[in-house]
């Protein structure tokens, strides 16, 4: 299979390419940062394709994307739409507005955007696959998650939707919403690179690691094409939903 995959250069999106570059697969595999993507395509070889671009920024998208063969965008299969983060973990009333800015850039617009200009070759050909990565933060409230929480409720319900228009169509979309897992630059780059705090929220938890995520991505493509997985919600054992928490003399 011909499958894109936004952000590689780091946990769940390198472990993705990892793996279904070992099945046989050809990976096309993006990120902002030129020197990991070269890294890689040592490590993986000629079935992978490195895009070095800002998801971001719509005419970067474009310009990547039509540097491609064109027989390789025609014949896609499985759009991975994996690149994102939080930033901060305030309150709303204290969190930095550029932040949310960027979160909803990434998260939400980027998405999109990626997304609709990839879905024609899907429809074209009467066969395809999105994958979102999403989050339990989509579904399940938490504090400080606020902006974050709401960008992957936003490619929740996208996700969903989508499968409502493309009724009649062999395409495919499934939001895969993990909760916590470690082994990958999230909480780095969600405390701005405060190491020291980023490893205390994995001390002490066994958390689900990359590969796991992957194995989890290899086999939703393996599924029959006559299968699709809505949502996929996936925690670690150690972790489980808030309950409803009620402040006494507030
Ligand atoms: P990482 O920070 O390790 O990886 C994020 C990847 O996204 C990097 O490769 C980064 O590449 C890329 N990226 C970020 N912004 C952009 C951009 N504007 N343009 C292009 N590439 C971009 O985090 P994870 O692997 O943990 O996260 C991957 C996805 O999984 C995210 O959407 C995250 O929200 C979600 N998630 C993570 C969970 C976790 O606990 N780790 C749990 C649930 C969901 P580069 O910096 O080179 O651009
Ligand atoms: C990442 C998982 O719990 O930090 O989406 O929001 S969590």
């Amino acid at each position: 299979m011909n499958i894109l995959i936004t952000g590689v250069t780091s946990g769940f999106g390198r472990a993705i390419a990892e793996l279904l570059i070992a099945k046989g697969h050809t990976v096309i595999g993006t990120g902002r940062r030129q020197a990991k993507l070269d890294e890689l395509a040592g490590e993986f070889g000629e079935r992978f394709i490195p895009l070095c671009f800002d998801v971001g920024d719509k005419i970067a998208t474009k310009t990547a994307l039509q540097s491609l063969p064109n027989e390789l965008l025609a014949n896609l299969d499985v759009l991975i739409n994996n690149a994102g983060f939080a930033l901060g973990l305030e309150s709303a009333d204290k969190a930095d507005f550029n932040d949310w800015e960027q979160m909803i850039n990434t998260n939400v617009f980027s998405l999109a955007h990626l997304t609709h200009e990839i879905l024609p070759f899907f429809t074209t050909k009467n066969s395809g696959y999105v994958i979102n990565i999403g989050s339990t933060a989509g579904k399940h409230p938490y504090f400080g998650a606020n902006v974050y929480g709401a960008t992957k409720a936003f490619v929740r319900q996208f996700s969903l939707n989508l499968r409502a228009d493309l009724v009649g169509k062999k395409v495919r979309v499934t939001n895969l919403e993990p909760g916590l897992c470690g082994g990958t630059e999230f909480s780095n780059v969600r405390f701005h690179g405060d190491d020291d705090k980023a490893k205390a929220v994995y001390e002490n938890v066994e958390y689900i690691q990359p590969t796991d995520i992957a194995n989890m991505v290899a086999w939703l493509i393996e599924q029959p094409e006559h299968i699709n997985i809505n949502e996929l919600e996936v925690m670690p054992t150690a972790q489980t939903f808030a309950g409803l928490k009620v402040v006494k003399d507030l």
